[in-house]
Order: C-alpha cells, then structure tokens, then sequence
C-alpha cells in the first residue's frame, strides 16, 4: 500500500551539499545588455536589470523577469546614501564598475554579466590577473587574501556538521556568519560586490582552489562568481580608491555598531559549566583578590531549568536573579546568560504552550511545528523571520531584562537543530522554505533580543552577543567566532576571520581566547591573550570537558603575561572607545588588515599582523614555542618600538619576545589614549586621560580628538559627552602641545601628553615642565616624558 502524506504544500527539502557549487556552464546567459532601462536576454527570455545609484561611487543592479525571481526577503533594508553618480555604467552591452575617474575597474565578460538556471542566478566579472579578494565574512580558510575560492554562505553549527578531524585545524566552510560580499582589489581601484540575499549563496574567485585533489578542478572559473542558489538578484556594487574608503562605504550601508557600553569592550569571563549565584559570586570575589579587571561573568546553559529558554533554575539563583545582578554591579560586573532559539516541546512547559498557542514556531511540512533535537532534547524554533514570531520572542526578552539580566548571549541560532534536517522548518507559517532565510534566522533573533531589551530599559546601551549572524547584524550584536579548539592553529585563524569580518561589515567581533575545545597550555594561552588582547570583544571561554581556564589556572611567567595584558586592554580602553565612536561615526573597523592603512605589496597577503585602529600595529608571536618572527614594518616611517620604547626602521624585521613581551609597534606621529595606572577593577573613569604621543626624533605634527561620556546611557546623544582636542607639532627640540577641551557635557577632562622623547615644551604657548616616567607596554620597561595640561 502506498499513502501519501504531507508534500500537499509543495515546499520539498532540497539536499544541501557544503561543497558542491553552481557552475556556470549549467546557466544561460544574457549576452548584450542594452536600452534605457538595460534589458538583454537569458537563453529565449528577456530581463530586464534594473540599476540604481547612489553617491560614493555605490550602485545596485537587480534583475527583474527572466527567471523564477523571489521578492526581497531581507529583514532589513540597507542605507544607501543620497542618489548619485553610483559606479555601474551599460556600455557596448556590457556592465561595467568604474573608478572616480570614470577607468573601468573590473566588466563582465562576452561571455554575459547574468546567468539563471531556474531558482539560481550567478553574476559574472571579468577581472585581471592580479586581482586579489578580501572579505567574504567570517570563513575559516586560514587566510586574509582569498583567491581560488569557491564557497557557500549557509550559517553551520560547525561542530555539528563537521567532524572534528577537520574543524580541529583544518579549513572548514561554511562556518556561522554569513557576509554575502566579496572586496576585489584591482590596479585601478578596489570594488566591492554585495549580494543582499539571506538564501543560500556563493562567491567564487579566480585562482588555484586549494580544497580539490584533482588536477582538472584546482583552477577555479576563470571570472569572479556571485550568485545564490535561489532568492532575489540584488547585487549592491560599490567603488572606492583604497580598502579603507570601500570597508567605510559598506560599513554604512549595512549599518555601524552603535556606541557599546563601555563595559562590554572589557574583559569577560565565560565557561560551560558556570550555573548560577554560587559560581559568579566566587568568581568575582577571586577578580577582586587576584586584582584583576573583569566586566562580565557568564552564564552557560546550567542556569536554565533543564534547558527550558527563558526560565531559570531556583537552585541556581536561591535568591532571584536581581539579587545577583546588583552583587555583581558592586564589584562593576555585569552577568550576561546564554539564550537558545530552540523551546522545549513539552505540554506544560509555559514558554512552549505560549508559543503554541500564539503560533509563534516554525512549521513543517504537515503545518506541525518543526521539531529538531538540542539540548533539551525534541525542541520547537520560533519563527523569528515573522513578526509575529519576532514580537513573540521580544516579549520573552524583555521579561527577562525586567527579572534582571542586563545582557544576553544567543547561541545555537544558525539555527542549529542536531541531527535533523533543517531544511524542513519552514517559515511564515509554512509559508516559505528554509533555506531562503536561513542566514538571517540569527538577525531575526538579534532584532527580536534587542526590542525586548530597548523596551525593558529604554535608557542603557543594549549588548548582545550572537554566534550566527548575516549582512546588518552589525547593528544590533557582536559576533564571536564560535567553537574553536585550543590550538596554534586556531590562534592562528582568529586574525584572519577577525580581520575578514571587520572589513565585511562585522566590526564588533572577537574568539573565545584559549579555545573552546581541548586544554590551553601556560604557552599557548598567555599566546592567545597577547594576540588578541585589542580585538574589539575580548572573552575567555571554555567547554565543560576541557580544564578550567581562568586566569589564575596558569602559572608562573605565563601568569604574568596573562595578567598584565588584560590589565594593558583596561589601560587602552580609552583607545579602543574611541575607535568604536569612530567606528559609529565613519565606519572604520576596530582591528584592521595592515593594507586597510598600507596600500603595499608586502601587505596583500597578511594574515598573521593586523592593526588596532590607525596607530598601532600587532605582530603577535603565533605559537607556543617560538620567541621570535618575521614582521614588515610599511611604509616609510618607523615604528616605535611597544616593547623596547626605540624606533625601528621599517622593512622587513626578525622580531624577539619572550612569553612575557608581545610585539606592538606604534606608528609615527600618532597618539593613543590611554589611562594613567593599568586598572586592577574593571570600573574606568576616562575623564582621566594620557595621550601616548609617538614623536619622531627629527620632530612631526600629530593630532587626535578624544571624547568620554558615561559609557552606558544614550546621553551622549543629546549632548552629555566630553570632549578635548590635542595638536602636537615637534621639530628637533621644541615640542608645542595646544590643547582645547571642546565639549563638557560629561565634566571637565584631566589629561597629560607622554612624549616617546624630551624636548622643550611648550602647551599652549606657555612653557610646560616634562617628567621623564616609566611605564610598561607591551615588554619591559619603557621611558616616556610626561607633560601635564
Ligand atoms: O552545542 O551552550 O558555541 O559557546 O558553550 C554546544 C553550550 C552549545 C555552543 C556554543 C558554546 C557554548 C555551548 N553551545
């Protein structure tokens, strides 16, 4: 007997394959572009491409007819500026990307601009040999230039759907954030390609693909590839002289990070296995003991009843949750607890019931709610592609808020289901197939936390941290990396895939230090907090089988470093604020590729050095048993030297550092704020303030403005912020320092200027007294001449 069920509604699975790709032999075509509204020809049907432009050099090409198009399913829509000259020009039937200069930039080939093949859509760029690619958002491949790839944005719960022998150290794709954008850098200029589709895409770039065995396949397509599996073809094209103009570009047009909480940029604590009051509590008081800062103590899922979202274990919290949350503020920490898409399926359970009854999951195929496996063992998804399903879930957020967690951390939203499909949890109802959304199931719940949180407390910066997360995520959420393993090889990663999510559009993003997975040892773990000490989130997390991994588990010089580099990032939190203002302001990303500042060949390819905002720059030692390594120190000037306090000419260098040292080399004529004493408490007042001025000895000019505020209110906004502004112009001798304080709503600021060198001061036109002080950087340590304003 054969019986069908379900199917009724059309909406089949389709097979996902991680490493199969679309290929263009399989698409037809449009060859010649032309008319006024440029339409052309897929195989017998006519298109028609639709382009808009926009000032600072952005156009965006959509295809309309032609093929099975979806509409625009995108949660969000992006911010283009005002309508303008854009950079995408039709041209002898061919589109073309322009510079400012009106040269062609990169064009598609004879061969046509866009191909379908009924769901799938591919866009096509001829580009010249020499062209290199950056971006493409948090991928695992090990390295910042990305030639010879083919890859695939579907957000994977990696340790789920790899086996370990691989995600341990080899490359692994797709992995948890999806940025649909790829930056090509050409002669004539950078161009970057965004395809705003939360469906399944692609990107794949010309070159030596890495990944295929067999001799015939290594040489990836010879064009440069984007396109998507299905969805709505919805190319954003965006022009820019240098990397650093294009990454601002596309950083206001997904949108910036919103000023964090200055607590947030702090250090943070986490492990799998923290439950509740008894474990935060004795961990504060071993922070207060061990005088070490730490802003944030974490909770994983123990604190839950039996995994149940948005309840909580009475054990854990005898006393309430408020009760621990005003504990912990006395010390200056805050609590942030893990929250899972997934509701247990269990009549009874109040959250499940709700749900159900508010039809708030995702469905399958009958019209049943989609079941998959996690923690709690058969769980229910809230459709947070919805409204109604967004509304639900920010209803829980704010509940939760009210009881007194200030902060969240939503994990498992890839969505991760276990070992069950997920292609068939369906949403709107069942309306639309998973994998249309898939990408942006994590925006949805970052939209979802932050509504519950804004309407819980409509005065305090929100912060949130999600693993998954796609094209705007940036304004609601920071990004880790996700479970990583404690190994060099994995240290290693964190720079590219923090620096490739920076120049994506996810500025605010960080690992867990140490790794995840397995043991740090004393090495490898003061390695990994030097390496990452200035990256914009900075936490300490492990599973519940690996040895504890606090600080004060290491021992001896390791211990040291450990300590004194998380006290080194409190001293540079003014640093690192201002480069989150910055951020909001202009779109600049806190860590940076080197080429972001230094348009050099020695640049293109760097994956194990990086820039903290504009001055400094990290060439961290990347394994546990190395002292020494190789760095080119750009451009034409030198560096001052962190560890040492010398200048060093640029080039290629051998550097030395010991487990106790780190190299840092700050650039010339550049200032870096910071604070007078590296803090032992995690509260900083940076109305109090030292500019670490880097004066070259045959003299320069260098400025920086600098602003504090309450690093936690939205009073900043309607005035209460502080303000002053530094001009400092040396020559031989004289050093002349002018200061203003230009804004005071946040109080009068007390500031001294510490000079790499002496001289004869003058601040503003008065001749000033220097103190030649020590201070330690990131070594031993060093002299600095100090002049009070
Ligand atoms: O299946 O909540 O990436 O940080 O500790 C593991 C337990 C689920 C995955 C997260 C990790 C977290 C862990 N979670």
């Amino acid at each position: 007997m054969v019986t069908t069920v379900g199917f009724e509604r059309g909406i089949m699975a389709r097979p996902m394959f991680f490493t199969k790709f679309l290929h263009p032999a399989n698409f037809d075509w449009s060859k010649s572009v032309g008319g006024e509204i440029p339409s052309s020809k897929v195989g017998r049907k006519k298109i028609t491409t639709e382009i808009s432009h926009y000032d600072q050099g952005i156009s965006r090409i959509r295809i309309k007819d032609g093929g099975a198009w979806d509409p625009d399913r995108n949660l969000i829509a992006l911010t283009p500026p005002k309508k303008g000259k854009g950079c995408v020009r039709v041209e002898e039937g061919c589109i073309s990307i322009q510079n400012e200069l009106g040269e062609v930039v990169l064009k598609s080939p004879e061969e046509g601009f866009f191909g379908a093949a009924e769901e799938a859509h591919l866009f096509q760029f001829a580009v010249p040999e020499s062209a290199m690619y950056y971006g493409m958002g948090g991928k695992w491949f090990k390295r910042f230039e990305l030639s010879g790839i083919r890859t695939k944005n579907y957000n994977t719960d990696v340790w789920s759907d790899f086996h370990f022998a691989q995600w341990n150290e080899h490359e692994v794709d797709p992995s948890y954030f999806a940025s649909p954008y790829v930056a090509v850098r050409t002669d004539k200029g950078y161009v970057g390609l965004l395809l705003h589709n939360p469906g399944v895409t692609t990107i794949q770039t010309p070159g030596h693909d890495r990944a295929r065995v067999f001799v015939n396949w290594q040489r990836t397509w010879p064009h440069l590839l984007i396109g998507a599996e299905n969805g709505s073809p919805d190319l954003w094209v965006i022009s820019a002289p240098s990397l650093a103009e294009l990454t601002r570009r596309l950083q206001k047009l997904v949108g910036v990070t919103p000023r964090p909480p200055l607590w947030s940029l702090g250090f943070h604590q986490s492990r799998w296995g923290y439950g509740g009051e008894n474990d935060l509590l004795k961990l504060s008081r071993r922070f207060e003991k061990e005088s070490l800062p730490c802003s944030a103590l974490w909770l994983d899922l123990d604190y839950m009843d039996g995994y149940r979202i948005f309840t909580v274990a009475e054990n854990q919290f005898p006393n309430g949750v408020q009760t621990v949350t005003d504990r912990l503020a006395l010390e200056g920490r805050r609590m942030v607890p893990i929250i899972d898409p997934g509701v247990k399926k269990e009549v009874g359970y109040a959250v499940f019931d709700d749900g159900m009854e508010k039809g708030a999951f995702c469905k399958n195929n009958l019209g049943k709610p989609y079941v998959g496996l996690v923690w709690p063992g058969e769980t229910v998804f809230p459709d947070l592609i919805s409204e109604k399903g967004r509304n639900w879930f920010a209803g829980y957020a704010k509940g939760f808020r009210d009881l007194g967690f200030t902060a969240a951390w939503v994990d498992m939203n890839d969505p991760s289901t276990g070992p069950v499909d997920p292609t068939g949890m369906l949403f709107q109802d069942g309306a639309e197939p998973h994998d249309r959304h898939r990408n942006q199931y994590a925006l949805g719940m970052q939209m979802a936390t932050i509504e519950g949180f804004l309407k819980s407390e409509p005065k305090e910066r929100p912060f949130l941290l999600s693993r998954s997360g796609f094209v705007g995520s940036s304004r609601y959420s920071a990004i880790w990396h996700g479970d990583n393993v404690s190994n060099e090889a994995h240290l290693q990663l964190s720079i590219p895939i923090a620096i490739g999510m920076s120049i994506s559009g996810l500025p605010f993003n960080g690992p867990d230090i140490g790794g995840f997975g397995g043991g740090a040892t004393n090495e490898l773990m003061a390695r990994w907090v030097q390496a990452n000490f200035l990256f914009p989130f900075f936490r300490n997390h492990s599973t519940d089988s690996s040895p504890m991994e606090e600080p004060w588990r290491y021992s001896g010089t390791a211990k040291r470093s450990i300590y004194h580099f998380i006290r080194l990032r409190y001293q540079l939190l003014p640093y690192l604020y201002q480069l989150f203002i910055r951020q909001e302001n202009s779109g600049d990303p806190v860590v940076r590729p080197v080429l972001y500042e230094f348009e050099e060949a020695s640049a293109y390819f760097t994956s194990d050095a990086f820039m903290v905002g504009h001055a400094l720059l990290q060439a961290p030692i990347l394994s546990e048993s190395e002292s020494k390594r190789d760095v080119v120190l750009p451009g034409s000037e030198s560096w001052w030297d962190w560890q040492r306090g010398k200048w060093i000419a640029p080039g290629l260098r051998t550097v030395r550092a010991n487990l106790t040292h780190t190299p840092i080399f700050q650039r010339a004529n550049s200032i870096v704020p910071m604070l007078l004493e590296p803090p032992t408490k995690p509260d900083v007042d940076m109305r109090s303030v030292a500019f670490l001025a880097a004066i070259p000895d045959t003299g320069g000019s260098m400025q920086a403005d600098y602003i504090a505020d309450d690093g936690l209110s939205f009073d900043y906004r309607s005035g209460q912020e502080s303000a002053l502004s530094l001009q400092i112009d040396a020559d031989e001798q004289n050093v002349s320092i002018k200061v203003a304080q230009t804004k005071n709503g946040y109080g009068p600021l007390a500031a001294e200027v510490w000079c790499t060198r002496p001289g004869i001061f003058t601040v503003n036109g008065q001749i000033a007294e220097s103190e030649a002080i020590q201070i330690r950087l990131a070594g031993g340590k060093v002299t600095v001449y100090r002049v009070k304003l």
